[in-house]
């Protein structure tokens, strides 16, 4: 039996209202542009981190969702964990040394475009850093998350939260904060409509954001209009103007689905059945009601909405071909320890 300290976090994922798509740095992580995003209660991971002293690092193992971790997300857990080791070493602690076991749970469909590794990033960071008995500031925790995966910077914090690309080679200008006025949050909900029963998504996000930098022609357009969506973004949530946020969040999604469709060949995480929701949700504008589309790295529809028509929006959409889940979520919190 050996000695073991452990630790267990909790991280909501967020969904970007002007998206991450494209690094300028792919050693470091580092985004092209910056992003802005809502942070969900709906969608959450569990992780605990155990560290057991005795056991070789070399013995590193990660459980998620019940079964044994692949190779490819054990080696993506155990980079982000060797990095904060560095950090616990360099503070001269002996838990640098001890081996780990990760145990991690979503309660949403994992890795099909449902925004998994950001919470799963952000829950592991701020887990493994109380394991390792890091004190580390928010910004920090969300600059360890980003070596993990962009997004997941963006899930340390709760309501709406902006990453900053930053400039610097070292990346240490690239980091998320929650923005400062968050009263726009209360007012926010997004209707989750599952498309294609949660299958595992066909590119993975960090193969096709490169896939789409080295060959869609749209690819410099696409961060032109992230430079001018970012600033009107923030100024309509300062205004507190939905309709303004909402079309915005809608045409920066396309731009991106855009830019990736016109990669060769070609990024198509779209489904019939996703292009029928798109026209579902413009019917619905027509008919007065709050609602605004976003996509990510897979086929479902997420709509932008107040959750005092959310309902509508569920009612609207329940019967569509191939929708096999639909839920509704509300601004989340900060990632936490669980005592
Ligand atoms: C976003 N996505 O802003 C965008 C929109 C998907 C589409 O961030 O390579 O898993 O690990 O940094 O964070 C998904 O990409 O990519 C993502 P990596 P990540 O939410």
């Amino acid at each position: 039996m050996t000695h073991a300290v452990s630790a267990t976090a909790i991280a909501c994922a967020n969904i970007a209202l002007v998206k991450y798509w494209g690094k300028r740095d792919i050693v470091r992580n580092l985004p092209a542009a910056g992003s802005l995003s809502l942070t969900l209660d709906g969608l959450r991971t569990t992780t605990r981190v155990a560290l057991h002293a005795g056991v070789p690092i070399s013995d590193d193992r990660f459980q998620l969702d019940g079964r044994a971790a692949t190779p490819a997300e054990l080696a993506g857990v155990r980079h982000c964990l060797s990095l904060l080791r560095a950090r616990a070493a360099a503070n001269g602690s002996v838990r640098a040394q001890w081996g780990v076991e990760v145990v991690s749970h979503n309660d949403f469909p994992t890795a099909s475009g449902l925004a998994s590794s950001a919470s799963g990033y952000a829950a592991l960071v701020v887990a493994a850093s109380a394991a390792l008995e890091l004190t580390l500031s928010p910004r920090e925790l969300s600059q360890f998350a980003r070596q993990g995966s962009g997004s997941a910077a963006r899930s340390i914090f709760g309501g709406l939260v902006r990453l900053h690309a930053g400039t610097r080679d070292d990346g240490s200008d690239c980091y998320a904060e929650p923005l400062a006025d968050q009263t726009m949050t209360s007012n926010l909900a997004m209707v989750i409509a599952e498309i294609g029963g949660g299958a595992r998504k066909a590119h993975g996000s960090r193969d096709a954001m490169e896939h789409s930098r080295l060959t869609s022609p749209y690819y410099g357009a696409w961060l032109a209009a992230v430079a001018r969506d970012l600033p009107a973004a923030e100024a309509a949530i300062a205004a507190r103007d939905l309709p303004a946020l909402g079309a915005l969040c809608e045409a920066n999604a396309l731009a991106m689905h855009a830019a990736a469709i016109a990669a060769r060949p070609a990024i198509l995480y779209w489904r019939p059945a996703t292009i029928g929701l798109l026209h579902e949700v413009r019917a619905l504008r027509d008919r007065g009601v709050s609602a605004w589309a976003t996509m990510d790295a897979g086929p479902h529809v997420k709509v932008l909405t107040t959750p005092a028509e959310a309902p509508a929006i569920i009612a609207a959409l329940r019967g569509a071909p191939d929708v096999t889940a639909l839920t509704v979520a509300h601004s989340g919190g900060d990632a936490s320890l669980v005592s």
